[in-house]
C-alpha cells in the first residue's frame, strides 16, 4: 500500500505548539500546491477517485475523517485526528474520505499543480489502470 501516516515533529512551550513542513526535508516531495478542506459534513463523503502521478499529504487542522485507501487489491481505513500527523498518499492508491466531523479542516500539500485530467474517478477505470 502506497500510503503511510508520518509523525510531525512539534515545537512546543508554555505558549503553545508550531509545526513546520519544509519540501524533500519533512515532506518526500517539493510542495507546488496548498489546498483546504473546511465546511465539512458527517453526511457528506469526499475523494472517490485515484491519481496517475500526484503524491500528497494531508493533515487534519482540527476534526476528523476517515479514509479509506485502496490499492486495487487491499483496502484499509485510516483516521485522521490529529494536527501532529501526516498523511502521506502516493500515486495510485484510491481514496474516499468519510465520517467527517462537522467542520473538520483539511490542509493538504501536494508535489504538483491541478489537473483534473491527471484523476481516475471511475473505480473500474482505477482497477484497469492498476492491474496492467
Ligand atoms: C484529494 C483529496 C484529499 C481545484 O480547482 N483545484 C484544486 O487544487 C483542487 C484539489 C480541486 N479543485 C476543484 C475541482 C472540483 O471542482 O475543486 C472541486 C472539488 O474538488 P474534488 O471534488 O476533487 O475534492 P475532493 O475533496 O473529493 O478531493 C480533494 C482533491 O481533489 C484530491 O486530489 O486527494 O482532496
Amino acid at each position: 500500500m502506497n500510503y503511510r501516516l508520518i509523525d510531525l515533529k512539534v515545537h512546543g512551550d508554555e505558549r503553545g505548539k508550531l509545526i513546520s513542513l519544509e519540501g524533500m526535508k519533512n515532506i518526500p516531495f517539493e510542495i507546488k500546491r496548498v489546498y483546504w478542506i473546511f465546511d465539512t459534513l458527517p453526511s457528506q463523503d469526499r475523494g472517490m477517485h485515484a491519481h496517475k502521478k500526484m503524491e500528497q499529504i494531508i493533515v487534519a487542522m482540527d476534526g476528523a475523517c476517515q479514509f479509506v485507501l485502496d490499492d486495487g487489491k487491499t483496502r484499509e481505513k485510516v483516521w485522521l485526528n490529529r494536527p501532529d500527523q501526516g498523511l502521506y498518499i502516493g500515486r495510485n492508491m484510491w481514496r474516499e474520505m468519510k465520517n467527517f466531523s462537522y467542520g473538520c479542516k483539511l490542509m493538504v500539500l501536494a508535489n504538483d499543480y491541478y489537473e483534473e485530467k491527471e484523476y481516475i474517478r471511475d473505480y473500474n477505470d482505477f482497477l484497469k489502470e492498476v492491474n496492467e
